[in-house]
């Protein structure tokens, strides 16, 4: 179908008496009938993202912009006197909880953008990340049931099934085969679970809990279903082109792993290899080394995945001895290389009858890269110390990008429009917008509206959403991730709460009114983070209601924020709070999305803020907070309540925890909030994120940027030097590294 073909068929599409769902369902259609004859196999070399994650978000607009017809779609419809943002009611396609699942949403949309073979594989989970709403000022999760909506972007490939084995049953994996718009088309292939009650529960829900052993025997089945779907593919597919001469696998596949989940993957290809192919266990483990890379996306050890091997063997029993044997052939190796017995053990793979993912990934890949420069550095230095020094080689450092399609070109038309008129040729080479000059008085008050207009924007959208009217002129700060401890999402609720004070005392009295803005949805079973949830819209509650402050002083908390969300917040925010713990943050991509849409940022230096004030200047950003070294010298002697008794404004705040100011129903939730500061708990020591360390700077560094902000000309010149100083941060970027550095896959 040709373009002219496509637009015609539009305009002769009926849409009275259609709801929003049929018009979905009917453009999408079209749509995939106009990529279809650009949509074709390849067999040449190619890069495989193995993902438990996609965060892929609404994909209508995006797959619009990126076919091209975005703007005649637009009037097209108007002509119809159907207004396009009604589209906007078609929820997101939520198959990740957050960075991880939105990074490989990004690469996979700037491969296809630079013409780069790259085939994502992953799962096709029934329900998404939980819907999240606020009832009273807590979290209430409800199923993400997305497929209601239809799922027209997808293709059932029923006849490319295949059966996956588990010791107690078999289960069939149907892909499905999504579209990845750009110069080229590759593919998404998410596998659902087919077959009985019990097969289907694997893609059921995205990460169900993991705390049960049930939960733990569900998670193990998701990672084999879809690493073995996936491996089981592509050596049937090699065998059909090539026969069975495996040496020659790896000319045809690099695979990279997203973190320790596809790593199920590495023992499937081993296992084929030497239980179909007869292949020898070090010649298969060869092959795999040249196959697999792994990237590390967190340091957080709860995070680092370790399975119970007895767990594994009931379910997968020669994938467990697989591992086994993997183990058994590294001690032979690290043992010629010399390793001491410590070293030996902290690179185990099989080790007091648990198994290691992380240490398995790093011993069968051939790279290993973090996602920022810090990252990449404490891998070498501190998790992996041991292997880096005995593959030095096999350590890079690939750091984050974000694509600039759906987080300007698509959320905000309006910068992007002034890009073109002073950096033309940007969207094709976004270095470019490093050559508007900041300080030229036209560009700077073309960027000063734009930012007013879509800050307007994301008030009414406030408005519609949560049912908030906030202050027309004011100053946002945002602070959108995942909830989580070491984000310090809490250490932001303090800086509020000294700001509210300090303005009930009158000390303020050039605060520039300002709106602080929430979305984060809360892991289900992790308790603290729904009490910081509950204590922040307590919070919220108290200052917005206050007459004396409510001019000056707003929290928002919205409710089930996800990628469409932030599409909007990113645009209309000012400031972007990344305030994590020194070290703890891997790279974060949020922080880029931000400066993209001309937003400074008021954070420490860690992931990858560092290389964003590298880029775009510390002076025009707001640094704060102890280092990793300052936190690695005080560490043993830090003893929060000792701030506690003599910082009289930092107790204030930390007791409205347990000083009746908030109600949390007898639920418990504050008063374990504040034992985790100021006692600590079994598994760690009081305040071990240093809220209370970094307090004090950070309403330094929020109230610096606040009384800037009343110049207007100064701050806007500062948020728009960190835009045009963004395009570092592109995943164009970042993917044409891992094509060069990792893949050795090139643009076809
Ligand atoms: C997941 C979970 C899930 C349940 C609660 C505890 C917990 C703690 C950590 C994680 C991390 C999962 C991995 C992840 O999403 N990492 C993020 O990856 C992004 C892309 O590389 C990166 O920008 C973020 O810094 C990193 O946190």
């Amino acid at each position: 179908m040709k373009k002219n073909e496509f637009l015609k068929e539009l305009k002769d599409l009926q849409t009275e008496n259609k709801d929003v769902k049929e018009l979905y369902m009917e453009v999408s259609a079209l749509a995939m009938k106009y990529l279809s004859s650009q949509w074709r196999p390849y067999t040449g070399r190619a890069a495989y993202y193995f993902s438990i994650e996609y965060l892929m978000g609404r994909m209508f607009y995006n797959n619009l912009m990126e076919l091209g017809v975005a703007e005649q779609v637009k009037e097209i419809f108007a002509k119809k006197g159907v207004d396009i943002h009604v589209f906007e009611e078609v929820e997101d396609a939520a198959l990740g909880n957050g960075g991880l699942g939105r990074l490989a949403a990004c690469f996979l949309d700037s491969a296809a953008g630079l013409s780069i073979p790259l085939y994502g594989y992953g799962i096709r989970y029934k329900y998404g990340l939980f819907k999240q709403q606020f009832i009273n000022g807590y979290q209430v999760e409800e199923p993400d049931d997305w497929l209601a909506w239809g799922d027209p972007w997808s293709v059932r490939k029923e006849r490319e099934s295949r059966v996956i084995h588990f010791a107690d049953f078999d289960v069939t994996a149907v892909p499905y085969d999504m579209p990845i718009i750009g110069k080229r088309i590759n593919t998404l292939r998410l596998y659902q679970a087919e077959g009985s009650d019990e097969a289907a529960k694997i893609s059921e829900y995205l990460y169900p809990a993991d705390d049960t052993e049930e939960g733990k025997i569900l998670r193990i089945r998701q990672e084999y279903f879809f690493s073995a779907a996936a491996i089981g593919e592509l050596v049937d597919k090699f065998v059909q082109a090539h026969g069975t001469y495996f040496k020659r696998f790896p000319n045809y596949h690099s695979i990279q792993l997203n973190d320790t989940h596809p790593v199920m993957a590495i023992a499937e290809l081993i296992r084929i290899l030497t239980k179909e192919y007869a292949v020898g266990f070090s010649d298969a483990v060869r092959i795999a080394k040249r196959t697999f890379n792994y990237t590390n996306h967190t340091i957080l050890p709860e995070a680092l995945e370790c399975w119970d091997y007895q767990l594994l063997e009931r379910i997968l029993p020669d994938i467990a001895a697989v591992f086994k044997r993997l183990q058994s052939c590294a001690g032979r190796e690290w043992k010629k290389l010399g390793c001491t017995e410590s070293e030996s053990e902290k690179m185990a793979i099989v080790q007091d009858g648990r198994i290691r993912m992380a240490n398995a990934a790093v011993y069968v890949a051939s790279t290993v890269n973090g996602v920022a420069e810090i990252h990449s550095d404490i891998l070498k230095k501190e998790v992996f110390a041991a292997a880096y020094r005995y593959y030095p080689d096999k350590f890079q450092n690939k750091t984050n990008g974000v694509t600039q399609r759906r987080w300007l070109m698509l959320c905000n038309s309006e910068l992007s429009a002034m890009f073109d008129r002073y950096a033309a040729g940007w969207r094709s080479d976004m270095k470019k917008i490093e050559m508007i000059d900041t300080s030229d008085q036209v560009v700077l008050h073309e960027f000063i509206a734009v930012k007013e207009t879509k800050k307007k924007e994301l008030l009414q959208y406030i408005r519609e959403r949560e049912g908030i009217e906030l202050p027309k002129d004011c100053m946002v700060y945002s602070q959108i991730k995942r909830l989580h401890e070491y984000k310090r999402q809490l250490m932001t609720a303090f800086a509020i709460l000294r700001i509210y004070f300090d303005l009930k005392d009158g000390k303020l009295p050039d605060f520039y009114p300002s709106v602080f803005l929430f979305g984060a949805k809360a892991a289900s079973c992790y308790y603290r983070a729904k009490g910081i949830i509950k204590y922040i819209n307590e919070i919220a509650n108290l200052v917005n209601h206050d007459p004396q402050t409510r001019d000056k002083l707003r929290v928002v908390f919205v409710q089930n924020y996800n990628v469409s969300y932030a599409e909007k917040i990113v645009a209309g925010s000012n400031v972007s709070l990344q305030v994590s713990t020194a070290g703890l943050e891997a790279s974060g991509t949020g922080n880029m999305k931000f400066m993209m849409n001309g937003a400074v940022t008021v954070g420490t230096m860690d992931g990858a803020n560092i290389e964003i004030v590298e880029k775009a200047g510390r002076e025009n950003n707001y640094i704060f907070g102890a280092t990793v070294e300052e936190l690695t010298a005080i560490r043993d002697r830090y003893d929060p309540n000792v701030i506690l008794t003599k910082d009289l404004e930092a107790r204030r705040v930390v007791e409205t925890l347990t000083d009746g100011t908030f109600q949390d129903d007898g639920n418990g939730y504050f008063s374990e909030l504040y034992r985790s500061l100021t006692e600590g708990a079994p598994w760690h020591k009081a305040d071990n994120y240093f809220v209370l360390y970094d307090l004090p700077e950070y309403v330094n560094a929020l109230l610096k940027a606040n009384s800037e902000y009343g110049n207007k000309e100064l701050f806007s010149q500062k948020a728009l030097y960190n835009a045009t100083h963004s395009s570092y941060f592109s995943s164009d970027r970042t993917i044409a590294e891992y094509a060069a550095d990792i893949w050795k896959v090139n643009e076809i």
